[in-house]
C-alpha cells in the first residue's frame, strides 16, 4: 500500500521526512530526478537481499493522464452527445423491436450501452480507413456492441431501417443483420470476427504482427496502421487474451491498442465482486511489458480531488471493491453518500460540495469523451510498446432503471415508460407513440449530426466498417514444379511429410510465388524436417540475431533475422493459429496475397484450436494447415495425447474447408497446385486442411493417375489381374499412410485367389459433401436429369465387395457408405492411441493388411463367394483374433 499524506500525520518523524524531501526533489528536479532516486534505495535494498514485495505493477486506482496533462478536446461534445444518443436509442431500439415482433432473436443492450462513448470518440477522431498514404486501422469491437455500430451504420446512411428492423433476421428479403460481426455473412462490411470471446486478443496480437513481418519483408509499405482490439472485462478471462500478451511486448507492436471496456460485470455478475478488475488488469499488462492507461473517473471528479489535499478521497477509492462500485451504480444519492463517507468526517466535508442528485450523476470516465479522447491519444503516440487502456463504465448506462443490475445483460425488453423515460433523456425528438414501438430516429440528411458524422469520417478516410478486397491474384504454378514428386522415389522410400517440405521449398523459391509464402511452425521444425530452412529463409525476429547462435558453423543453423520468412511460434499453438489467420487473411486486410502453410501436431490441431480455425472460416482465411505426424497408428510411439485419428472427421465440420488425406506424394503436389489455383488464382474464400505423415515408403510415379480423382477425392490406383477379371472380386479403399496396408492386402486377397483392386482415396469428406450436394439437387428437382453422386458412377459398374480402411475413425468411409454399391465394410481407428511398433498397432487397431484382407474375405463369404473352410484357412492364416478386445472402447490393459 502507498503511503499516502494522511497517513503522514500518523507517521513518524524519518517517515515525514524522507517523503518531504521526495517531494521537494519532485518539485524542484522533477520527475525523472525522482523516480532515478527511488530506484536507487531500492536498488541498493535489492542487492542487501530484501526484496519489496509491495512495489507492484500497480498505480494508485485513478486516471493515469492527470488533468493537467488532458489535451484540448478538438471536437463538438455537445454535438458528439447528441449523435451518441441517437445511437444508443437506435441500437437499443433495434433489440426491443426484434423483441416486440415475437420472433425471440434476442439481441443485447447493456454492452453498447457502457461502450458506447469509447467507440464514438474512435470513430470520430481515430479509426482511420486504408488510404494511399495510410495502411488502415484494423477495429475488433467486442462483439455485443455490434447494434451501435449498425446503428451508427444507419445515421451515415449506410443502412436502411428496413435493415435494421432485420437485425438477426439474415434471410429477410430486404436484407439483415447478422448478430455480431461476421465477415462470412456481411463480406462487405465485417472484416473480423470476434463473438466468441477471447479470440479476438490474440487475433490483434497476430495481425498487427504480421503487419510488422509483411513490412520488413518488403511486402507492404511501413505506414502505420494501428489494430484496435476491444474487449470485456469479463472476457478477459479468456486464457488466450492474458496468455498471448506477453508477444505483444516481446514484439515491441507498438501498432496495437488493447481496450477493456471495464464495467466490472460480465453476464451473470461482478467480474471481481472482492476485487478490482482494473487494477488486476494493469498489473498483468504491466507486468507482461505493456504501457497502460487508466480511465477511471470523468471530469465531475477533478473537481473533488482539487480538494482531496489529504488523500482521503483516493484512499476511499483505493478501498472500495468492484462489488461496492456496482452497488453505487444502482443505489441512490443518499445511500452511496452514506456507504461512501462511513464514519470519515473528512471525507463528507469533501463530499458536502455535491447535492444527492449530483451524486448519484457523477460519472465515471468511460463516459466522459475528454478522458478517453485523452487515454486514446496518448495511446496513438506510444513508441515500442503495446498499450492497454481500461476503461471504467457502466453496464447498461442510460438504460432506466437497469443500469449497473445483474440482469442488465440479459435485458432485451422496456416498459412503455421505461422507453419514455430513456428517449426523454437521450433527447430523441420522436412523439410518444413511435416512442412506444420503440421507432428508428434519423435526423434530416442536412442535420447537424449527420453533416458532423458524414465530415468526421471523411477526414477519417470514409467510413468503418467497410471490408474492401483489392488483392492481386496469382497464377498457380505449373504442376511441372513439382516434378520430383510427380515422377515419384523409385526405391528410396520417403514420408509424404518430406515431400511436403521439398514441394514447400520449391514454392518458396518460386519467381512470382516465392516471396508470399510464409511456413509457420509451432516449435515442431525439426519434427517435420524442416530445419533446413532455417538458413535458407531464416526465422522471422523483429531483433534479428543478437546472438551466435551455437549450430552456426553447422549446415543447418538456427537463423534468426527482420526479414526471416518462417513464423517460428513456439509452444503457442492459439498463437500459431493466430498467425495462420492473420496470413490467410492479408489479401483483404492489406491486400497482400500471402500463403500460409501452418504445419503443426496434427492432434494438437482441430482439438486444441478448433474455435480459432472455425473463426478463420468466419473471416474468409484462406491458406494451407497441414496435419503434420498424423494417424493414429502412424504416428506410433507417442501414445494416446499425440496419435491423431480424428482430425479428419473433425475437418469435416468446417464448411469453407477442404480436408485431405494423401498417400502419394504426386497427391499431394496435385492438391497443393490445386489449393493454390482455387485461393489465390480464383478467390475463392476456402482452406485447406491435408493431414501429412512420417511414414517411408517407395512414392509411385504419377503416371496415368487422374488429376481430377485425387481432388474430387478418389481414383482406381491399381487392378489385380487387371479390371474387368471374372471371378471374386474385392475393391480396397486406401487412404494416407494406411495405402501401404491396403496394397499388401491385394496381394494377399491373391493369394487366396480373389482378385482386388486398389482405390486411393484422397478424402472422403470431399466424397461426401459432392454426394450430398448431388442428393439435395435430386431431391428439390427430382425431374433434373443429372446423374448420381460422383462416388457412384465412379463405383456403379464394379461387382464384388467394398472394405474401406484409413487411419482416422471408421465415420470417415461410413460417411460415403450409402453410395458404395455392394457390401461395404469399413475398417478404422476407433479408441484412444497408445505406445507400440506400427504394425502391433495396426493389428490392434485392426487396419492392418491381414485385417482389410480378412474384412475382403469374410464379406466375400457372406455373399457365399468363399467356403467356411476356405475362411477359417484364411483366418489362421492372417492371423485374425475374433476374440480380441474392441480397441474402440478397450486399452492396453485388456491386451494381456
Ligand atoms: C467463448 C464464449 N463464451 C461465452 C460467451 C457468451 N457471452 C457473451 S457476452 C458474455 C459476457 C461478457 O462480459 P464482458 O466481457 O464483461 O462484456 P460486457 O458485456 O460486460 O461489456 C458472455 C459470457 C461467448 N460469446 N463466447
Ligand atoms: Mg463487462
Amino acid at each position: 500500500m502507498a503511503v499516502r499524506r494522511s497517513d503522514l500525520e500518523r507517521s513518524d518523524e524519518e517517515l515525514r521526512e524522507w517523503v518531504e524531501s521526495i517531494e521537494s526533489v519532485l518539485r524542484t528536479e522533477g520527475p525523472e530526478r525522482a523516480k532515478a532516486l527511488f530506484r536507487a534505495v531500492r536498488d541498493y535494498l535489492t542487492d542487501a537481499h530484501v526484496i519489496v514485495e509491495d512495489a507492484t505493477f500497480n498505480t494508485p486506482y485513478r486516471n493515469t493522464i492527470p488533468l493537467e496533462q488532458q489535451p484540448a478536446y478538438p471536437g463538438n461534445i455537445e454535438l458528439e452527445q447528441r449523435i451518441e444518443n441517437i445511437n444508443r436509442w437506435n441500437a437499443m431500439a433495434m433489440v426491443l423491436r426484434g423483441y416486440d415482433s415475437g420472433t425471440g432473436v434476442g439481441g443485447h443492450i447493456g454492452t453498447y450501452a457502457s461502450g458506447a462513448t469509447m467507440l464514438e470518440v474512435g470513430l470520430n477522431h481515430f479509426f482511420r480507413n486504408k488510404g494511399p498514404d495510410y495502411g488502415g486501422d484494423l477495429i475488433s469491437i467486442q462483439a455485443h456492441c455490434s447494434p451501435g455500430i449498425y446503428a451508427r451504420a444507419f445515421l451515415e446512411g449506410r443502412l436502411s431501417a428496413a435493415q435494421l428492423e432485420n437485425f438477426r433476421r439474415e434471410l429477410q428479403p430486404a436484407g439483415g443483420l447478422s448478430s455480431y460481426p461476421h465477415p462470412r455473412n456481411m463480406p462487405d462490411f465485417w472484416i473480423s470476427p470476434c463473438a466468441s470471446m477471447g479470440l479476438s486478443t490474440p487475433s490483434c496480437i497476430y495481425q498487427a504482427r504480421f503487419a510488422k513481418y509483411l513490412e520488413s519483408r518488403g511486402l507492404k509499405p511501413a505506414n502505420g496502421g494501428k489494430v484496435w482490439n476491444f474487449i470485456g472485462d469479463g472476457e478477459a478471462d479468456e486464457p488466450e487474451v492474458l496468455g498471448t500478451i506477453n508477444i505483444a511486448a516481446r514484439e515491441q507492436l507498438d501498432n496495437l491498442i488493447l481496450v477493456a471496456n471495464c464495467n466490472l460485470q460480465r453476464l451473470d455478475g461482478p467480474v471481481r465482486g472482492n476485487g478490482k478488475i482494473i487494477q488486476e488488469l494493469e498489473r498483468s499488462f504491466r507486468g507482461a511489458g505493456w504501457n497502460v492507461i487508466k480511465v477511471i473517473w470523468s471530469g465531475e471528479w477533478d473537481t473533488l480531488f482539487a480538494i482531496d489535499f489529504e488523500g482521503v478521497l483516493q484512499a476511499r477509492m483505493e478501498r472500495a471493491v468492484d462489488g461496492d462500485y456496482q452497488m453505487y451504480s444502482v443505489s441512490s444519492g443518499p445511500e452511496v453518500r452514506a456507504h461512501w463517507n462511513g464514519n470519515d468526517e473528512r471525507l463528507a466535508d469533501i463530499m458536502r460540495h455535491l447535492s444527492d442528485e449530483e451524486i448519484r450523476g457523477i460519472k465515471r470516465g468511460g463516459h466522459d469523451q475528454r478522458k478517453i479522447f485523452a487515454a486514446f491519444e496518448r495511446a496513438m503516440q506510444s513508441n515500442g510498446r503495446p498499450t492497454a487502456i481500461l476503461i471504467k463504465t457502466i453496464k447498461g448506462y442510460g438504460m432506466q432503471g437497469y443500469e449497473g443490475s445483474n440482469v442488465v445483460h440479459q435485458k432485451k425488453n422496456l416498459s412503455i415508460e421505461e422507453r419514455q423515460e430513456t428517449a426523454r433523456r437521450l433527447g430523441i425528438p420522436l412523439p410518444d407513440e413511435a416512442i412506444a414501438r420503440a421507432d428508428f430516429y434519423r435526423p434530416a440528411p442536412d442535420s447537424e449530426e449527420i453533416r458532423y458524422v458524414t465530415a468526421r469520417r471523411s477526414a477519417l478516410g470514409g467510413s468503418w466498417p467497410r471490408r474492401e478486397v483489392s488483392c492481386p491474384s496469382l497464377t498457380a504454378p505449373d504442376l511441372g514444379l513439382f516434378q520430383e514428386q510427380l515422377a515419384g522415389s523409385g526405391e528410396r522410400t520417403l514420408s509424404t511429410t518430406m515431400a511436403f517440405v521439398r514441394m514447400l521449398s520449391k514454392l518458396m523459391d518460386h519467381s512470382d510465388l516465392g516471396r508470399y509464402v510464409v511456413p509457420i511452425v509451432p516449435d515442431e521444425a525439426r519434427t517435420f524436417g524442416m530445419e533446413a530452412l532455417f538458413r535458407k529463409a531464416g526465422i522471422y525476429s523483429s531483433e534479428g540475431q543478437k546472438y551466435r547462435p551455437v549450430d552456426s558453423s553447422t549446415l543447418m543453423p538456427y537463423r534468426e533475422a527482420t526479414d526471416g520468412q518462417i513464423l517460428q511460434e513456439g509452444i503457442c499453438e492459439a498463437g500459431a493459429m493466430a498467425s495462420f489467420m492473420a496470413a490467410g487473411t492479408a489479401y483483404a486486410i492489406h491486400g497482400v496475397p500471402t500463403i500460409p502453410f501452418y504445419v503443426f501436431y496434427s492432434i494438437f490441431g482441430f482439438q486444441r484450436v478448433g474455435d480459432m480455425i472455425w473463426s478463420c472460416g468466419d473471416m474468409l482465411s484462406r491458406g494451407f494447415l497441414l496435419g503434420g505426424t498424423s494417424g493414429r497408428t502412424t504416428l506410433n510411439g507417442e501414445g494416446l495425447q499425440h496419435q491423431d485419428g480424428h482430425s479428419q472427421v473433425i475437418a469435416s465440420t468446417v464448411p469453407s474447408l477442404l480436408s485431405y488425406d494423401p498417400a502419394f506424394s504426386y497427391e499431394l503436389a496435385v492438391i497443393v497446385r490445386e489449393g493454390i489455383r482455387r485461393m489465390y488464382e480464383l478467390q475463392e474464400n476456402v482452406f485447406y486442411y491435408i493431414t501429412i505423415h512420417n511414414e517411408n515408403y517407395a512414392m509411385p510415379a504419377m503416371g496415368e493417375a487422374p488429376a481430377d480423382g485425387i481432388i474430387r477425392g478418389m481414383y482406381r490406383f491399381s487392378a489385380t489381374p487387371p479390371a474387368g477379371s471374372p471371378g471374386r472380386k474385392a475393391h480396397l479403399f486406401g487412404s494416407g499412410a494406411i495405402m501401404t496396408e491396403v496394397m499388401r492386402a491385394q496381394t494377399l486377397l491373391n493369394s487366396f485367389g480373389v482378385s482386388a483392386d486398389v482405390w486411393s482415396v484422397t478424402s472422403y469428406n470431399e466424397l461426401c459433401r459432392e454426394g450430398l450436394r448431388v442428393e439435395r439437387e435430386n431431391l428439390l428437382d427430382p425431374v433434373g436429369t443429372r446423374g448420381g453422386p460422383w462416388v457412384e458412377q465412379l463405383l456403379g459398374g464394379e461387382q464384388g465387395v467394398f472394405v474401406a480402411a484409413s487411419d482416422y475413425m471408421k465415420a470417415l468411409p461410413l460417411s460415403i457408405a450409402r453410395w458404395v454399391p455392394g457390401p461395404y465394410v469399413v475398417l478404422g481407428t476407433d479408441g484412444y492411441g497408445l505406445s507400440e511398433s506400427r504394425p502391433d498397432l495396426r493389428s490392434w487397431f485392426e487396419v492392418s493388411g491381414e485385417y482389410v484382407a480378412w474384412a475382403a474375405l469374410a464379406a466375400l463369404h457372406e455373399r457365399g463367394e468363399i467356403s467356411a473352410a476356405e475362411l477359417a484357412a484364411a483366418k489362421a492364416s492372417l492371423g485374425v483374433e475374433p476374440d480380441k478386445p474392441d480397441p474402440a472402447y478397450a486399452g492396453p490393459a485388456s491386451a494381456h
